[in-house]
C-alpha cells in the first residue's frame, strides 16, 4: 500500500508536486484526474476537491501543493542532501517561503488575468502581461547572479515557482523568446528540458477510474 497522489497532468501545482516526490523519490500511487469529471474518491473526501491531493496510507490528508511538497520532504530517506533544497536555518526557510508567496499570491495573480484576457476585458492582455512581468524581472535580476533562485542548487523554491513561469511563457511563445529575460529563459529551459520533466513529471496517464490498477509514481 503506498499513499495516493491525486493529480492533473498540466496543472502547476501538481507538476510542482510531482516534481519534488520524483526529485526525492517518494513513491505514490497516481491518480490522473480530469477536472471537469472528478472521480468519486476524491469528492467523497469531502470540502475541497482541488487537485493536486494526497492521501497518506494512515489517513492523512495534504490538499495543498505546499502541503504535500513538504509531506515529501518529511520522507525523503536522507540520501539525498536536503539542505539546499529545503534549507535547514529558519532564516533561509523564510526566503525560500517568501519567494513562493510571492509566486502563488502576486505572479499566479497576474497569470491568470494575462492567460484568460478575454475573461477579464477591463484591461488588455499586454497590461495584464505587464503586472507579471514585474516578476519576470525580479527573478532575472535574481538569476544573473546564480543559476537558482538560491544559488547553484536548485530549491524548493524554483521548483514551485518554474510551472508557472512555464504557463506565463505559453501565453505567448515568440513574445517569451524575445523578451529580456534571458536569465529566466535559461533557468526555465533547463528545467523543461530535463529528463525528470519530460519523462517523469510530464509523463501522460489515462483519467483513474476506480477498481483499475494503481499507477506507481515515480515509475520504477
Ligand atoms: N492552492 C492549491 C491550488 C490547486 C488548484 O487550484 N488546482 C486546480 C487545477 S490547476 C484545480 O484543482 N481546479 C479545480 C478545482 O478547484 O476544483 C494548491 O496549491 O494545490
Amino acid at each position: 500500500m503506498l499513499p495516493v497522489l491525486y493529480s492533473f497532468r498540466r496543472c502547476p501545482y501538481a507538476i510542482r508536486a510531482r516534481y519534488v516526490i520524483d526529485l526525492l523519490g517518494v513513491p505514490v500511487y497516481l491518480r490522473e484526474v480530469v477536472l471537469k469529471s472528478k472521480p468519486a474518491a476524491l469528492l467523497s473526501l469531502g470540502g475541497r476537491s482541488s487537485v493536486p491531493q494526497l492521501i497518506d496510507v494512515d489517513g492523512a490528508r495534504y490538499p495543498e501543493s505546499l502541503d504535500i511538497i513538504f509531506w515529501a520532504l518529511s520522507k525523503a530517506d536522507g540520501c539525498i542532501s536536503l539542505d539546499a533544497l529545503w534549507p535547514f536555518q529558519i532564516i533561509k526557510q523564510n526566503k525560500v517561503k517568501a519567494w513562493m508567496k510571492y509566486n502563488d499570491r502576486f505572479f499566479k495573480y497576474w497569470l491568470d488575468r494575462y492567460k484568460y484576457a478575454d475573461r477579464h476585458p477591463e484591461f488588455s492582455g499586454v497590461y495584464y502581461r505587464r503586472r507579471g512581468e514585474v516578476f519576470l524581472q525580479r527573478l532575472d535580476k535574481r538569476l544573473k547572479k546564480s543559476a537558482f533562485i538560491f544559488g547553484e542548487s536548485v530549491s524548493v523554491a524554483d521548483i514551485a515557482v518554474f510551472p508557472f513561469v512555464r504557463q506565463f511563457a505559453a501565453v505567448d511563445q515568440a513574445w517569451f523568446e524575445l523578451s529580456e529575460y534571458h536569465n529566466v529563459k535559461v533557468w526555465l529551459a533547463n528545467f523543461l528540458n530535463s529528463e525528470r520533466f519530460k519523462s517523469v513529471v510530464m509523463v501522460k496517464n489515462t483519467a483513474w477510474e476506480a477498481g483499475q490498477e494503481e499507477i506507481l509514481f515515480p515509475a520504477c
